[in-house]
C-alpha cells in the first residue's frame, strides 16, 4: 500500500476507488491491516484521523488533507513531520461560494420570515432593501473568503474582506490586522466568518465581538454566516446575542462539538439557520483527482502546492 485513506465520519470507498484509477501504479487502501502495512505507505489522505494513527507511518513522504482546513490534523500532538499539504480546487471553492451566497440571499431577502408566513398562510411583504445598500464583511479572505467576495460584488452588495495581510479583491474594500478590525466590523451587516481555526482565531467570535457590527444598516440588524470553524465562535455568546438582539439573525453550518448537541438553545432559535457542516463538501473524485496531480507532480521532482504553514496553522 503507498496511499492510506485516513478518514473518521466519512465512507473511504469512493477515494479509494477514484484514486486506483488515477494512480494505478500505487496501492491504495483504507484500512491497513497492520503495523507492517502502515510502514508501505507513503502518502496518507486524511480527514480527520484517530491521534497518533499516522505517526505509525514510519515512510510517510506527505499528509493530504482531505479538507480546505487543517486544524483536524495539527491538533494532533504526535502528526509527523513532513509537507502538509491542504485542498485548494475550483469544485470546493464554488461549493463555499454557493452556501455563503445563498445564506447571504436569505437573510437579506428575508425567506425566514417568509417561511414562516407561508406555515402560517400569511401574505404580507415588506420593504425590501437594495443589495447595494446591504454592507456584508468577510473575516478570512483566503481563496474562499476573495471567491465568495466576488461573487457578492456580482451580485452587487457592498463588499469587504479582513485578514492578517493586505489583500486585493476588485470591488471589495480591504482591511488589514488588529489595528482596522474595528472599522471593518462597524461597516458590515452581515458577517462572513471564512477564517481556518487557529490560536489567533479561536472563540473570536464572541459577544463583545459580535456587538461592534454595524447597527444603521439598510436590513434589520446584524447577521452572522460561519462557514470557517466553529471553534472560532463562542456558543454561548452566540445564543445571547441572538436573543438581546445584538444579532437579527445567523446562519451556522459549524460548531464547537460536531455534531451539534440535541440539547443546544441554537436548535429552538427561530432565525437561525443550520446546517450539518456541509458548506463545502469535499467531492471524492474532484478532490483524488486533485491529489493524484499532486503525487504524480511529486514523483517527476516538482514542488508540492498549496503546502499548509505549521506555524501560521494555515
Ligand atoms: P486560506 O488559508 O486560503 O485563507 C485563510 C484566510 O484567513 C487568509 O486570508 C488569512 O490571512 C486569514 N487569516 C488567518 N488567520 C487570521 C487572523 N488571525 N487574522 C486575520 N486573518 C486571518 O483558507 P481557505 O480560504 O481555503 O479556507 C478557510 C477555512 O474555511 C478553512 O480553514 C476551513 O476552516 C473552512 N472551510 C470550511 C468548510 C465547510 O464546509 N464549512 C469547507 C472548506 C473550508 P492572510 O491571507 O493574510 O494570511
Ligand atoms: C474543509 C471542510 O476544511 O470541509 O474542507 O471543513
Amino acid at each position: 500500500m503507498s496511499l492510506f485513506i485516513a478518514v473518521s465520519g466519512w465512507n473511504p470507498q469512493p477515494w479509494v476507488k477514484r484514486l486506483s484509477t488515477r494512480l494505478p501504479d500505487h496501492r491504495v487502501a483504507s484500512h491497513p491491516a497492520s503495523d507492517s502495512d502502515l510502514s508501505k505507505v507513503r502518502y496518507a489522505l486524511a480527514w480527520k484521523p484517530e491521534p497518533g494513527l499516522l505517526a505509525r507511518c514510519p515512510n510517510l513522504e506527505v499528509i493530504f488533507s482531505l479538507g480546505a482546513g487543517v486544524d483536524h490534523l495539527l491538533s494532533d500532538p504526535h502528526l509527523p513531520d513532513v509537507p502538509l499539504v491542504r485542498v485548494v480546487d475550483p469544485d470546493l471553492t464554488a461549493r463555499m461560494s454557493e452556501w455563503v451566497t445563498l445564506q447571504v440571499l436569505l437573510h437579506h431577502r428575508r425567506q425566514l420570515t417568509y417561511l414562516a408566513q407561508q406555515r402560517a398562510r400569511v401574505w404580507k411583504d415588506y420593504e425590501q432593501a437594495a443589495a447595494h445598500r446591504v454592507r456584508v464583511g468577510i473575516l478570512g479572505l483566503g481563496v474562499l473568503g476573495k471567491e465568495a467576495a466576488s461573487v457578492l460584488v456580482r451580485l452587487g452588495y457592498d463588499v469587504a474582506g479582513w485578514a492578517r495581510s493586505r489583500k486585493q479583491v476588485d470591488g471589495a474594500a480591504c482591511f488589514a490586522g488588529a489595528s482596522e478590525l474595528d472599522d471593518f466590523l462597524a461597516r458590515t451587516d452581515i458577517l462572513v466568518n471564512l477564517l481556518p481555526l487557529t490560536d489567533e482565531t479561536r472563540h473570536l467570535v464572541d459577544h463583545g465581538f459580535l456587538s461592534r457590527l454595524a447597527r444603521d444598516g439598510a436590513i434589520d440588524g446584524p447577521v452572522f454566516i460561519n462557514a470557517g470553524r466553529g471553534g472560532s465562535q463562542v456558543e454561548t455568546d452566540l445564543v445571547r446575542a441572538l436573543t438581546d438582539g445584538t444579532l437579527a439573525g445567523a446562519s451556522l453550518d459549524v460548531f464547537e462539538t460536531e455534531p451539534l448537541a440535541a440539547t443546544s438553545p441554537l436548535w429552538d432559535l427561530e432565525n437561525v439557520v443550520i446546517t450539518p457542516h456541509i458548506a463545502a463538501d469535499s467531492d471524492p473524485e474532484a478532490i483524488s483527482d486533485y491529489i493524484a496531480e499532486q503525487i504524480l507532480a511529486h514523483e517527476a521532482g516538482n514542488p508540492l502546492a498549496n503546502l499548509v504553514d505549521r506555524n501560521a496553522g494555515y
